[in-house]
């Protein structure tokens, strides 16, 4: 009897592995019998599973290595990033970015160059919704958008505004970044310095 499972498992193999060469790889799924037991062949559920939950467990394992030992985050552009959960006016954020480390402001070259679009979300745990300050101001001339690393914003930063803004003129004149706000509006706003909102700190890497 066992002798027979056996030869019967062979032939079941055998026609695994012939449908296997007439089958494209990336669409062929089957059986096929090894020691004693049923493994799956070529492109199945199963295997896609597997793929995406190894794919998930390597991308949380390199998000963990890119925050450092006091927790910020390290970016690709030369700059660490620290989000302030807690709400204050654009100018208490300054200082609370500053006193958490001596070279840190809000975030200038992120919010220039889009970047935090890329990472506010997946790996620094922003919700949607959320508006947050980052560095600069039209305080000094109204238009003319200084940030915090003295960097001038130029035509070529526009894109990074979101929907219609900047709007309101010299009733707000600090720069926040806002994260799929009603739902999609992404990118660099103005609001009033005396509003209450998070923050992202920015510092150089070491
Ligand atoms: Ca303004």
């Amino acid at each position: 009897m066992i002798a027979m499972f056996s030869l019967f498992a062979r032939i079941v193999e055998l026609i695994m592995l012939l449908s296997t060469a007439f089958s494209s790889s990336s669409q062929f799924c089957g059986r096929r019998y090894v020691n004693r037991q049923w493994i799956s062949v070529g492109n199945c559920g199963d295997n896609v599973s597997s793929k995406v939950s190894t794919d998930l467990i390597k991308l949380a394992e390199k998000e963990r290595g890119r925050f450092t030992s006091d927790g910020w985050y390290r970016s690709t552009n030369g700059y660490e990033y620290k989000y302030i959960s807690d709400t204050a006016t654009y100018d208490v954020q300054t200082s609370s970015c500053l006193s958490s480390y001596s070279t840190a402001r809000l975030a200038s070259e992120a919010a220039r160059s889009g970047d935090l679009s890329s990472f506010d979300s997946s790996a620094m745990g922003v919700p949607n919704g959320t508006i947050y300050f980052v560095g600069g101001s039209d305080v000094a001339t109204e238009d003319t958008w200084i940030f915090q690393d003295s960097v001038v914003m130029n035509s070529g930063d526009i894109s990074t505004w979101a929907g219609s803004e900047p709007n309101f003129g010299t009733a707000e004149n600090c720069l926040v970044w806002l994260v799929q706000v009603n739902g999609s509006l992404t990118g660099l706003g103005d609001a009033p310095c005396a509003n209450s909102y998070p923050a992202m700190c920015e510092r150089p890497i070491a």
